[in-house]
């Protein structure tokens, strides 16, 4: 398969400035020579160069567009191989026609994700730098961007290697001490191996902890705002949203359906979702919004209960607190422009020790406070360094976990005073399954599905 030149449109499929043509593979440079016009023939031009001229339809010679070409000779190139880009003008019927030139005249259309796939293959990144590269592309804030960058430029296979190097120095001694075991040699004692693997084993229990952040900075904090109706959810979502995105009446039942949209607390991704008012209802519609809205309490990582300070405590304020005993929340007490009549101490009393705050949405008082606590709730007192992994994918974490009950049951091993050959086993298992994150464990149907989430021309 890497013997083959492949090529996709690597822009985005709509009007755009410029768009790229790209091709990779052995025969990328003979393919431009068919259908390059420039002052020179492309084979003859020197690397990381790039040239103006048109490209022509090598059958009907009809010129299809004047274009920029870019030649990058093996191995300093994305893929590792030689790579030609096409720096068209960004029209897809335009482009469309340059791929199919470029198709008829030997390349194969690029699967999902191949170039970083071939990258992978040919060695220039491991897998994780490569799925970081996904990670880049779809990031949602700033911080995520950088904690993308920092895993494709290493950091992340960079520890798994160190981890790796010392669990393999540690079974070659283990298996010296096997092979010389009738001798009397002084070799490695079972308490210097239980020690090395308690080492490696909190490094790994670090890392697993990261995930939890690595979870929020990929796919957002779901944030689900309820409370019993009139109190000023919707209002609260437009001000945190900056935009009026729900209908906000003095009518109590205004929101029906479940609204949702993405924010951004200082490089935390939020996805704040707005719910009906919960109360009891013979409305089949409110019925059925409130369902919905007991849905998103469910799934939510974070709850923000609003209840209205200017009016005393209902039964259904009562009812909802109840709900949420277990759950990370925050109490936000609304309408503060207004006297206040609400019994802070019964709130205190249903939900003791969550974080309180009063706001008035319609005069902007203490949001700026709520986005504080928000971001002091996912980040507690943990400064983010872009310099230590973080741990953002789920491939990862299972195999993290996986390895993590390797070494605990070889260090198991090792107070039940067993043989240094079933630690050898324990040990090469995790092994396997630290190799599983950097790619060097992985089955063709794992890769097959890591790169079938790529874009096309990636
Ligand atoms: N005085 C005052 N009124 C507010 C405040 N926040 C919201 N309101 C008013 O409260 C009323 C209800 O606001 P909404 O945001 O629609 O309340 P809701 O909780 O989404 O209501 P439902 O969708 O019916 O569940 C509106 O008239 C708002 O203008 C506030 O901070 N102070
Ligand atoms: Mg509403």
């Amino acid at each position: 398969m890497l013997n083959d030149t492949i090529a996709a449109i690597s822009t985005p499929l709509g009007e755009g400035g410029i768009g790229i043509v790209r091709l990779s593979g052995k025969k990328a440079i003979e393919i431009a020579d068919k259908i390059f016009k420039g002052k020179e023939k492309v084979s003859k031009l020197a690397t990381h160069t790039i040239h103006y001229g048109q490209i022509i339809d090598p059958t009907t010679s009809e010129i299809l567009d004047t274009v920029l070409l870019s030649v990058m000779l093996a191995p300093k190139t994305y893929t590792r191989e030689d790579v030609v880009e096409i720096n068209a003008h960004g029209g897809i019927i335009q482009l469309n026609r340059i791929l199919e030139t470029v198709l008829s005249s030997g390349a194969r259309l690029a699967e999902l994700g191949e170039f970083t796939k071939r990258a992978f293959l040919n060695g220039r990144i491991d897998l994780s730098q490569a799925e970081a590269v996904v990670e880049l592309i779809r990031a949602k804030t700033d911080l995520s961007a950088k904690f993308a960058l920092s895993q494709l430029s290493g950091n992340l296979h960079q520890q798994i290697s160190i981890l790796r190097q010392m669990i393999i120095s540690l079974l070659a001694e283990l298996e010296v001490s096997i092979d010389f075991y009738e001798e009397d040699i002084e070799l490695i004692t079972l308490e210097e191996v239980r020690q090395r693997l308690t080492k490696i084993s909190l490094e790994i229990k670090k890392l697993i902890e990261t995930a939890k952040y690595g979870r929020i900075l990929q796919q957002g904090v779901m944030t689900t705002i309820v409370g019993r109706p009139n109190v000023g959810k919707s209002s609260l979502l437009n001000a945190l949203v900056g935009k009026p995105r729900a209908i906000v009446t003095h009518i109590p039942g205004t929101t029906r359906d479940t609204i949702e949209e993405m924010i951004d607390i200082e490089g935390i991704p939020l996805k704040v979702i707005d719910t009906a008012g919960l109360r009891h209802t013979v409305d089949i519609v409110e019925e059925e919004g409130i369902r919905r809205a007991k849905e998103a309490l469910n799934q939510a990582d974070l709850v923000i209960l609003v209840i209205d300070g200017s009016t005393p405590l209902t039964m259904d304020d009562i009812r909802i607190m109840e709900e949420l005993k277990t759950k990370e929340a925050i109490l936000v007490i609304n309408k503060c422009d207004l006297p206040s009549r609400v019994e802070i101490h019964e709130i205190e009393k249903h939900l003791p020790g969550k974080p309180m705050i009063n706001l008035s949405v319609t005069k902007g008082v203490g949001l700026n406070d709520l986005k504080q606590i928000i971001k002091g709730i996912f980040f507690a007192g943990k400064i983010l360094s872009t310099d230590e992994p973080i741990i953002t994918n789920i491939r990862h974490k299972e195999a993290l976990a996986s390895a993590f009950e390797n070494i605990n049951s070889a260090i198991k091993g090792i107070e039940a005073n067993l043989s240094f050959e079933f630690i050898a086993i324990d040990l090469r298992e995790l092994l396997n399954n630290l190799g599983l994150i950097v790619g060097e464990t992985v089955t063709e149907d794992i890769l097959n599905e890591i790169f079938s989430n790529f874009c096309i021309g990636k």
